[in-house]
C-alpha cells in the first residue's frame, strides 16, 4: 500500500516496517492557542471514498463551516503512489495548497522526513505549512467543538450535557462496526473471518434494537455518534456486505439501521458528503489482492430518498435531551 519512509516514497514497505511519527496537535477556540480556530486557515484533504474521511467531511457541511475550513478531494482510486490529485476526475479537486500530484508530497511538506502511513482525513494549517492532526475522530471533535464562532449552522453534534453518552457510543460504534467491517474484509484465516462478521453482526443487530427506540444512536438530536455511525452504514451494502464478504444481512434487511440511516442521510447537506462512484471505485479497484478484476459493480440500487417516517415515529417532545 505504500508508505513514506524518512520522507522517500516506498511503495511496498510492509506497515509495521518503521515507527510511524504521528501529528496530533489541536486546533482550539483561544486566540493564545498554538492552533487558534480561524476562518480561512484550516484545511482538509478527505477523501469521499473514505469512511473516516467522512466523519470530518459531515461535521465541516453539518455545521455549515464550509467558507471556514476549506477541502480538497482526492482520487478514490489508490494505486502504487498512495492518494493521488487527478482534478479531471468527477468530484475530485486538485491540491488547491501546493499543486502536488500525491498527498505524500503534502505530508512532506509539513514534514520532509515524515515517516510512516500517508492517511485521510488529514486537517492541515495553511500558515504554518503544517498537518495539525491526521486522525479522524479527533479532527472530527475538533471542528464540532473548536470552530462554533464561525459555524453557519446553530447545531451542537457534542452537547456538553450528553458527552458521557455520545463518547460510550462512539466508542463501541467504532470498535464494533466502523472496524468490524475492516476486519472482516482484510481477515488472514477463514476463522478470524468468520469471528469477525459474527462479531459484526451481533452489534448491527444491538444498533438495529436501539434505533427501534430512538431517532438518533443516542436521544432525540444528531449528535457526533451519528457521524461516526453513518459513514459505515452508507457503504454496507455497496461494498462491506460483497467486497468485504459482510453478507449474513444487507443494510436494506434491518428494519430500523436502514430507516435510520435513510433518517440521516435525508438530513439537510448529508447527502452532498455521500459519493457511490466514490465509493465503489474505491474498494473495488483500490484492493487488487480482494477483487483481482478490477470491475466494479452496477449496484445496489438502494433508494436512499425512500420515506422513512421516523420524524413523525419519534415526534420531538420538547426536551433537549441528546
Ligand atoms: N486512523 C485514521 C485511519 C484513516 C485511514 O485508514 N484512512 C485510509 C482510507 S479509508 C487511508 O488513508 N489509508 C491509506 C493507508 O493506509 O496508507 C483515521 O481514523 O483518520
Amino acid at each position: 500500500m505504500g508508505l513514506l519512509h524518512d520522507g522517500a516514497w516506498e511503495p511496498d514497505a510492509a506497515r509495521d516496517r518503521y515507527d510511524h511519527d504521528t501529528f496530533d496537535d489541536r486546533v482550539e477556540n483561544s486566540r493564545d492557542a498554538e492552533y487558534p480556530a480561524e476562518a480561512g486557515r484550516y484545511h482538509l484533504y478527505i477523501s469521499r471514498a473514505c469512511p473516516w474521511a467522512h466523519r470530518a467531511a459531515l461535521v465541516r457541511r453539518l455545521l455549515g463551516l464550509e467558507d471556514a475550513v476549506s477541502v480538497d478531494v482526492v482520487d478514490p482510486v489508490r494505486d502504487d503512489r498512495g492518494w493521488e490529485f487527478a482534478p479531471e476526475k468527477a468530484n475530485c479537486t486538485p491540491d488547491s495548497l501546493y499543486g502536488h500530484d500525491t498527498l505524500y508530497e503534502v505530508f512532506r511538506e509539513a514534514d520532509p522526513t515524515y515517516t510512516g502511513r500517508v492517511t485521510v482525513p488529514v486537517l492541515y494549517d495553511r500558515r504554518t505549512d503544517t498537518i495539525v492532526h491526521e486522525e479522524s475522530a479527533a479532527i472530527a471533535r475538533m471542528l464540532a467543538t473548536e470552530f462554533e464562532e464561525y459555524a453557519s449552522a446553530s447545531l451542537d453534534l457534542y452537547p456538553s450535557s450528553a458527552r458521557a453518552r455520545i463518547d460510550d457510543a462512539i466508542e463501541d460504534i467504532h470498535d464494533a462496526i466502523n472496524t468490524g467491517v475492516y476486519r472482516a474484509g482484510f481477515a488472514d484465516s477463514q476463522a478470524s473471518y468468520e469471528t469477525a462478521v459474527r462479531d459484526l453482526f451481533d452489534a448491527m443487530e444491538r444498533w438495529d434494537e436501539t434505533l427501534a427506540t430512538r431517532r438518533y444512536a443516542v436521544g432525540d438530536r444528531l449528535t457526533l455518534a451519528d457521524v461516526f455511525l453513518f459513514p459505515t452504514l452508507y457503504r454496507f451494502d455497496a461494498v462491506y456486505h460483497t467486497h468485504f464478504k459482510c453478507n449474513l444481512r444487507r443494510l436494506v434487511d434491518f428494519d430500523h439501521l436502514w430507516d435510520y440511516a435513510r433518517d440521516v442521510y435525508q438530513t439537510p447537506g448529508v447527502a452532498e458528503t455521500c459519493n457511490a462512484d466514490h465509493v465503489k471505485a474505491h474498494y473495488y479497484r483500490s484492493h487488487d489482492d480482494i477483487n483481482p478484476t478490477g470491475f466494479v459493480p452496477v449496484g445496489p440500487a438502494n433508494d436512499w430518498n425512500a420515506p422513512h417516517e421516523r420524524d413523525e415515529s419519534f415526534a420531538d417532545d420538547g426536551t433537549d435531551e441528546a
